[in-house]
């Protein structure tokens, strides 16, 4: 199994009552390395990124036509890694070129909770990243990582992991160590899942982790070792997205701003081909001098 054993697992604090109290919010963001909001997002919204992502899964036979698009239960037959198997190369592609993916990455309420927290200006890494995880892949589940690994530039980067859908305890979802990210960037070796490296985590290290539901975002900083939970479910997918943030003074490398898998040779001038102009959400990052660094 990639996932690391979870022995000892509490459930994710709340940060709700901390949204609207900044040194709250940074108190218990300082502590746990991750700040858990129900109900942040509009689930409408949400859904209907869900609803594209199946559609396109769909259209490449991917799911069972005994089951409304929307429960997300895949064709038995049909597995399908991330990976360079050209089945998920041409469906991630197409998954890249939707403007709804996008934009869900700017709602308002994540900027809101993300400034309180930065106390500055907060920029959107444009790579913004989707999963479809295929059940009873326990060999692929995302192995325990930090994100400062893929993102370098700025440690006080911000992942915002989203559930696209309920996501119940047999669909997987994320685990985090909490306080994690006070240890360090820690060294990585190969390992099977998304990213393809891992951290070594002490068996006895005390794990979170709770159901989300939709609208419920997760945010955790660039260092807390986090890592994806086993989709035990028969037949159903788990769709996520992952999106990132950092304050505007910060380093920045400059791959954050491109498209997630370098695109697989899709340019964001070819993925905007497709978006009715013009649109404020194309090249929304060239409006600020950042502080672009190539370490
Ligand atoms: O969804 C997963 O399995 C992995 C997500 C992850 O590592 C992230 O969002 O940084
Ligand atoms: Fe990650």
């Amino acid at each position: 199994m990639a996932m690391a054993p979870m022995r000892k697992t509490v459930s994710l604090s709340e940060a709700n009552a901390t949204l609207d109290d900044a040194p709250a919010l940074w108190r218990q963001a300082d502590r746990d390395g991750y700040l858990l909001f129900r109900g942040l997002l509009d689930p409408g919204k949400v859904l209907s990124v869900r609803r594209q992502v199946l559609e396109i899964c769909a259209r490449h036979g991917w799911m069972s036509s005994k089951h409304p698009i929307e429960a997300g239960i895949r064709c038995p037959d049909v597995l399908v890694l991330e990976s360079g198997d050209p089945r998920w190369i041409t469906v991630y592609k197409e998954i890249l070129c939707q403007r709804s993916f996008h934009a869900l990455a700017m709602e308002p309420p994540i900027h809101y909770a993300l400034s309180q927290l930065f106390g500055e200006a907060v920029v959107t890494h444009s790579r913004n990243i989707c999963r479809v995880m295929f059940p009873q892949t326990q060999e692929y589940t995302t192995p325990p990582h930090q994100d400062y690994l893929y993102i370098r530039g700025s440690e006080n980067t911000w992942t915002c992991w989203i559930p696209l859908g309920d996501c119940p305890a047999d669909l997987g979802g994320l685990a985090l160590i909490p306080g994690s990210h006070r240890g360090g960037f820690l060294p990585s070796h190969p390992g099977k899942g998304a990213g393809g490296q891992q951290v070594n985590v002490p068996d006895d290290a005390e794990w979170a982790a709770s159901p989300m539901h939709c609208g419920d975002v997760l945010l955790f900083h660039s260092l807390t070792i986090h890592q994806g939970r086993d989709n035990s479910t028969q037949d159903a997918l788990r769709l996520s997205v992952d999106y990132r943030y950092q304050p505007l003074s910060e380093p920045i490398h400059p791959d954050s701003m491109e498209p997630h898998m370098a695109g697989f040779g899709l340019s964001w001038e070819k993925i905007y081909s497709r978006w009715p102009a013009p649109d404020s959400l194309q090249y929304y990052w060239k409006q600020w001098a950042l502080n672009y660094v190539s370490g």
